[in-house]
């Protein structure tokens, strides 16, 4: 994908040298951003291996997410990525899902909600039973009763979860926005891991976008990514050794790819990689089944 080789060279070519808390240090640019054209087929990075247990992993992740789970009981069968930040009882405090499908509001009580503030009663159709708001339910039909708002925002930041997680959302806000009858994502990263994460983070809102559009109806649009803090690990540092190097692997990444890369077609994988427990049965409720819906239209 020519975007993903062009932020590698931009930020190898501009970068500067940056020391961080996990004692590798990196080259680093600020602000990173490209466009992926969706119609013109999958950003999968050819150049990367996402195959095999990879791709499973990413699919289950982008599962996860959608269930809204806190915890990785169910995620940890399919794919270990998320075990060491999780507690025995599988309970991890980096829960992108549990943040879009059941983001924290201020109980109903004067000290926490201000006069005048506007918070939906917990009848509201997008609050949960428990006093939490569904994220990915308010855009869902948002799209479908007002694909012009502005406002279609999924965010995972939580400042106070934030500061003091172990591991706050690296991808942790994104926008879906209507342009004609083209849906466009645009996801904000705050830190990238060039070589390791970004594949990974782009595969997976790619198909984010792509669900969406299909259960909504709209055509598929743009996926457009900002890295704020966008770099690679260069093996220096009091653990660089440790770590390894990436500027070897993406070199020869480069040095590989001529001409824009062909895009792959994930269809086959995504059905290989489906739990069979979600084959539009009702135990899946209806976002998570997003996915599977998706995968097998034509
Ligand atoms: N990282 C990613 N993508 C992810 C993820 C982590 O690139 O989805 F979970 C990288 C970015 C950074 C590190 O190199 O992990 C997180 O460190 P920090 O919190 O210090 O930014």
């Amino acid at each position: 994908m020519r975007q993903y080789l062009d932020l590698v060279t931009d930020v190898l070519g501009t970068g500067q040298y940056k020391p961080n808390r996990t004692g590798v240090d990196t080259i680093s640019g600020f602000s990173k951003h490209y466009e992926v054209d969706l119609q013109e087929g999958f950003p999968l990075l050819t150049t990367k291996d996402l195959s095999g247990f990879r791709w499973n992993s990413l699919i289950h992740e982008l599962l996860w997410y959608l269930s809204g789970e806190e915890h990785i009981r169910t995620l940890r069968e399919e794919t270990g990525i998320w075990d060491a930040w999780a507690d025995e009882e599988g309970h991890l405090d980096t829960a992108y899902g549990r943040f879009w499908r059941r983001y924290p509001v201020p109980e109903d009580d004067p000290d926490a909600r201000l006069p005048g503030e506007a918070w939906p009663d917990d009848d509201h159709r997008w609050m949960n039973d428990e006093g939490t708001f569904d994220q990915l339910a308010y855009v869902l039909d948002t799209l479908e009763e007002n694909p012009n708002s502005r406002r279609m925002v999924i965010n995972a930041w939580h400042p106070a979860n934030a500061a003091v997680s172990m591991l706050p959302p690296c991808h942790y806000t994104f926008v879906f926005n209507v342009q004609g009858d083209r849906l466009n994502l645009h996801l904000t990263q705050r830190s990238g891991d060039i070589a390791l994460g970004v594949p990974f983070n782009l595969a997976a809102y790619a198909i984010l976008a792509q669900v969406v559009a299909q259960q909504t109806g709209f055509e598929l649009g743009k996926f457009a990514h900002t890295i704020v803090d966008a770099h690679v690990y260069c093996g220096t540092g009091e653990r660089g050794a440790w770590y390894g190097d990436h500027l070897d692997e993406l070199q020869t990444r480069l040095s590989d790819v001529t001409e824009p890369e062909e895009y792959l077609d994930v269809r086959e994988w995504l059905l290989d990689a489906a739990p069979e427990e979600a084959d539009g049965e009702e135990d899946y409720d209806h976002v998570p089944g997003l996915l599977l819906q998706a995968s097998r239209e034509p």
